[in-house]
């Protein structure tokens, strides 16, 4: 459903408005959110923005960023409409937040987001497939609405696109993207520091981190197949944080030859959060789906519960399924 019309009336009437976007954040999540958040409040609306884990620090040059607040609790009232950006399921906005959604204080829930989505789960939907991140809805939002796009604004979704098209390195990378893009610069974002902010600013430990995973690589299928493996105890010994994996499986994707990458993260003593990424032979969302997880074409991930070697077999059985459909 892609209804600009009624989402954009429904935003029109709203005086207090609550903005929120899925856990364990991505910039495009943040940006989104921080593009709009802005934009409504020249609208005039009164804007309040909520995330679960607030904004991961190497997203925190983006303008707006320290007005996020990660405890619901600290956010007084009653809203007359809730925005949900990237994020198809109200689920992933955070434990409990589903359960309120029907109190009454949220007022209409609107989710916007580009990810296809069987089972809406919000008031009203405006999902755009087509769209290589949600900055880019919200770009066509704000222009429906009518607000002059600041250089704050366009940075911000600059960011959004930036983060979900890799760069615009990855198959989402449309011409109307790009387009996006450029205007957005036309507004004042500037790729230069958008770029060298998010990408050349990561904590040492992270570092740390990735030289202990890549230790752990392995290739199989032929070397159609590899993986990087974080263990609880790497993240002890670094100080890292599991949001410090970010990025991690581009690592074995980037090997020649590799069709499907794989990072497993241990959540538990036996459970093993999964990111997948393909490179176009194989639908990682579709795969993910196999063990209740799911995503994008070339972009997904999911839980397993088990030891790590069980959990690989499993999910290399199915990977190796589907690889014998390509040559
Ligand atoms: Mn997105």
């Amino acid at each position: 459903v892609s209804d600009f019309k009624e989402v954009g009336e429904t935003i029109k009437k709203s005086k207090r408005v609550l903005l929120t976007s899925h856990e364990n954040p991505d910039g495009d999540a943040i940006g989104s959110m921080l593009g709009l958040g802005l934009g409504l409040e020249s609208l005039g609306k009164e804007v309040f923005l909520y995330n679960k884990d607030g904004v991961p620090s190497h997203l925190e040059f983006l303008p707006g960023s320290d007005r996020v607040r990660s405890a619901l609790d600290s956010i007084p009232g009653v809203f007359d409409s809730t925005l949900i950006v990237d994020c198809t399921d109200v689920g992933r906005v955070g434990e409990g937040f589903q359960d309120e959604l029907g109190s009454g204080r949220f007022g209409t829930s609107i989710i916007i987001d580009h990810h296809q989505t069987r089972k809406p789960s919000a008031d009203l939907h405006l999902l755009v497939p087509d769209a290589s991140a949600t900055g880019e809805i919200v770009y066509f939002l704000l222009r429906c609405l009518s607000v002059e796009l600041t250089k704050d604004v366009a940075t911000n979704l600059f960011a959004a696109i930036l983060s979900d098209t890799g760069s615009f390195q990855y198959s989402n990378t449309t011409p109307q993207a790009l387009r996006v893009a450029a205007e957005l610069v036309e507004l004042g974002a500037s790729p230069a520091e958008i770029s060298q902010a998010i990408y050349e600013n990561e904590p040492l430990r992270k570092i740390r981190l990735l030289a202990l995973s890549i230790e752990t690589l392995e290739v199989a299928e032929d070397g159609r197949i590899a993986s990087l493996v974080v263990a609880k105890d790497m993240l002890d010994r670094t100080g890292a944080s599991r949001a410090d994996t970010e990025g991690f499986v581009n690592i074995p994707r980037s090997i020649k030859g590799v069709e499907v990458a794989l990072v497993f993260r241990q959540e538990g003593d036996a459970l093993w959060k999964v990111s997948l990424r393909s490179k176009g032979k194989v639908n990682v969302a579709s795969l993910a789906e196999n063990f209740g997880g799911g995503g994008h074409e070339r972009a997904a991930g999911c839980t397993l519960s088990g030891e790590l070697g069980d959990v690989k077999r499993r999910l290399y059985s199915k990977i190796k399924e589907a690889l014998c459909w390509k040559a």
